[in-house]
């Protein structure tokens, strides 16, 4: 699946490129992004990066700041035209994490999954722990130099996908950690790293631990407060740590619905289509086997019913219930002469 590099040089020439990523992005796809803009500028291309939706503060906020990388909102793109071209990074063209811009989405380079079919004409997709490692690779195979801070952000964007290296890990993403360790700056990590949680959002964050339901492994937490982005995936990753929660479901408030943060640690319960499958009547959902996120509108869920917390906690254990239940009939037919009685 995925094709030389030299492809994607000859296919851009010419072009005016940008280099997009998922909406609000995450550092791997900062990283990614940043990490393509330089390499391509040593082919002599000028690129800009461009995504939808603001940039959490904290921990990504810290990587942007330091590096000076420049992201363009897409509402500040006033000149793009359907003649640009458009590599998606981290994501992928039609997925409901990404915006559709007027540019033509030529390229796409993503350790996702394939949801839908498209029809690039550069298509590197690799299912490893980050689209980091993707990147990385590019510079290792054509030995490519790297600066520190490039370094850097595409280590600190795997470690970031990877949980540090317990999550989605591939032999890929240990080769590319290798690589990527002794040009990158380890101190500057630890600060992007330390810091995700605010000291103002301590006492809500006592508050909502004492309000977590869970069934059967499946851990219900609603914040009720103003948090970012950022907030609702540490809190998820968190409650995952719980020894009696296997799946967690995280959510928040925001201007009309509810922002979702979901976690797997059990291969069957893919945290990407059951976020997709339980939030697909009332809004969206999607992502990773172990991480997923999504986003719930209000009217669609209170139209439900006015108790949006039972909603949503009915909607994804109705999903999960389904896949467990499939699961037990499979391995009840795989059992060899069952006696009837
Ligand atoms: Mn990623």
């Amino acid at each position: 699946m995925s094709q030389k590099l030299s492809e994607l040089i000859t296919l851009l020439r010419g072009h005016r490129v940008f280099i997009q990523t998922h909406n609000f992005p995450d550092p791997d796809a900062i990283a990614s992004a940043f990490g393509l803009q330089y390499l391509l500028r040593k082919f002599g291309m000028t690129t800009t990066i461009c995504h939808h939706g603001v940039i959490e503060r904290t921990a990504t906020a810290n990587m942007v700041a330091e590096f000076g990388i420049s992201m363009t909102e897409d509402k500040d793109l006033k000149d793009m035209t359907a003649d640009d071209y458009i590599i998606t990074v981290d994501s992928q063209k039609g997925n409901a994490n990404i915006r559709d811009l007027v540019g033509n989405e030529v390229a796409c380079i993503d350790h996702h999954p394939i949801f839908s079919e498209s029809d690039y004409k550069y298509m590197d997709i690799r299912i490893v722990g980050s689209c980091s490692t993707i990147i990385a690779d590019y510079y290792r195979q054509y030995k490519i130099d790297m600066p520190e801070d490039v370094a850097t952000a595409l280590l600190y964007g795997l470690k970031m996908d990877t949980a540090d290296f317990t999550r989605g890990v591939t032999e890929l993403d240990v080769q590319i950690y290798e690589f990527l360790f002794s040009k990158s700056n380890n101190q500057l990590i630890r600060r992007f790293q330390s810091g995700t949680i605010q000291y103002d959002e301590l006492e809500s964050f006592v508050d909502s631990m004492r309000n977590i339901d869970i069934y059967n492994g499946v851990a219900f937490a609603f914040l009720n407060f103003d948090c970012a982005d950022a907030f609702v995936a540490t809190i998820s990753d968190f409650i995952l740590n719980l020894d009696v929660v296997t799946f967690a479901v995280v959510y928040s408030r925001r201007a009309n619905g509810f922002k979702f943060s979901v976690r797997s640690e059990l291969d069957e319960l893919n945290a990407g289509v059951i976020a997709q499958n339980a939030l697909k009547d009332v809004g969206t959902g999607g992502g990773h086997r172990s991480m997923a996120g999504g986003f719930a509108e209000e009217k669609k869920l209170l139209a439900i019913s006015i108790d949006y917390n039972k909603t949503v906690q009915n909607l994804f254990l109705n999903v999960i219930d389904e896949i467990r239940e499939s699961n037990e009939s499979n391995a009840q037919e795989e059992q060899p002469q069952q006696q009837s009685i």
